[in-house]
């Protein structure tokens, strides 16, 4: 399964539009998953009361706008279309429908063993073979089933924990699998914004740990702003026996996880996933926004690209902007939407601006942006003298 695209040239270049289960269903012979029939409306309510009383006075504040906005869902109904994914660094494409669907999406969980760092191996716990799983896109007012499914050679039971999800567990309970089995459910993409899933089974820290994370996005009806290119970056901490670099194959370590202190600190699953022939291109004059999250489990990110000014940042993954900002703060568990314009030449660098975390652990990529020089904009001179204090 691909875990990185090495080699690619330019950043949204390839985005890969693809069910998962093309892969995984064909291995394991799995049918098409359950499509449930009898949902009545978004919020469950009688069709004809949306967002009306549910026998008291209770008004759930956005409930009647995004019942409103989507109207009775008769998922029977719906057009059925496959999901769209795709793997980091690549963010999946915007959703091309101006009409709501049934989106259905198969997700693979695997256990297996890469590499975190150059020469230092890990056994990563993974939705659809990637650290982290891979972005999944849909539209707000989709009915969204979701299919997981765990690899007959998994050891250990997982589930799915998707925050776009508002019901038990948000869809764990009804996904908690054993090697070997699949199971879905559905829910109404009603919020538009940016949604961590996650495992959730217990120990729920480990499996977390072990990258079982990843980026719901619900694109809004309207569509998010143009941009020229789209990224998909995903902070997750990890805790190894060795320290950082020591090499070999590390064993995932209890204490230090509960502890708090990681030995790496990484985007998408790796030291080195954004560097070198892995880093993104662009040109000068680019839009890019970046769908960043934190899969965690332990630490809150400092999320900074040095020499960029975010023009807009939409905190938490939600749907409410912020312009002109330095750095962002994105929970363990959480998601922001930052954008900005590339006029300048250089190579920018994505960091956890909690710097040690960036030099030492590896929270570090880059992008490549290429083109003119603007000197009226930024003057890269260097003249360099002596400088003698005394000298006056
Ligand atoms: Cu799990």
């Amino acid at each position: 399964m691909p875990r990185s695209t090495p080699g690619w040239l330019t950043i949204a270049a390839v985005p890969i539009v693809f069910a998962l289960a093309v892969a995984a269903a064909g291995a394991l012979g799995v049918a098409s998953p359950a499509v449930p029939t009898a949902v009545t409306n978004a919020a469950g309510h009688d069709a004809g009361a949306p967002g009306g009383t549910t026998g008291h006075d209770l008004v759930v504040p956005g409930l009647e706008r995004a019942v409103a906005s989507v109207g009775p869902i008769s998922v029977a109904s719906l057009p059925t279309v496959r999901g769209e994914v795709a793997y980091a660094p690549h963010a999946a494409p915007p959703v091309d429908r101006d009409y709501r669907a049934h989106v259905l999406v198969d997700l693979e969980v695997t256990e297996e063993v890469m590499e975190i760092a150059d020469g230092v191996s890990y056994e990563f716990w993974t939705f659809g073979g990637s650290v982290p799983g891979p972005m999944i896109r849909v539209r707000e007012g989709d009915y969204v089933t979701i299919n997981l499914q765990n690899h007959p050679d998994s050891r250990f039971p997982h589930n799915i924990d998707l925050h776009a999800v508002k019901g038990q567990g948000g869809g764990a309970e009804a996904t908690l699998i054993m090697p070997g089995q699949q199971a879905g459910f559905g829910f109404a993409a009603l919020s538009p914004g940016v949604y961590v899933y996650h495992c959730a089974t217990a120990p729920v820290g480990m499996h977390v740990a072990n990258g079982m994370y990843g980026l719901i996005v619900v694109d809004p009806a309207d569509g998010w702003s143009p941009v020229d290119h789209e990224l998909y970056v995903v902070q997750g901490d990890f805790y190894t026996t060795g320290d950082f670099g020591e090499g070999g194959h590390q064993p995932f370590d209890m204490q230090r996880a509960v502890d708090e202190d990681p030995s790496y600190v990484v985007f998408n699953g790796r030291v080195g996933s954004m560097t070198g022939e892995n880093a993104p291109v662009a040109r000068v004059g680019d839009r890019v926004r970046v769908f960043f999250g934190n899969g965690g489990p332990n630490l809150a990110s400092s999320f900074h690209v040095i020499g960029e000014i975010f023009e807009n940042v939409y905190p938490e993954g939600g749907l409410v902007a912020n312009h002109n900002v330095q750095t962002t703060l994105v929970p363990a568990g959480g998601s922001a939407v930052v954008e900005m314009t590339f006029e300048v030449p250089a190579t920018y660098i994505l960091v956890d601006h909690s710097i040690f975390r960036a030099f030492n652990k590896g929270a570090l990529g880059t992008i490549v942006v290429t083109g003119p020089e603007t000197p009226e904009l930024f003057d890269a001179y260097h003249d360099v003298r002596p400088y003698d204090p005394d000298a006056r």
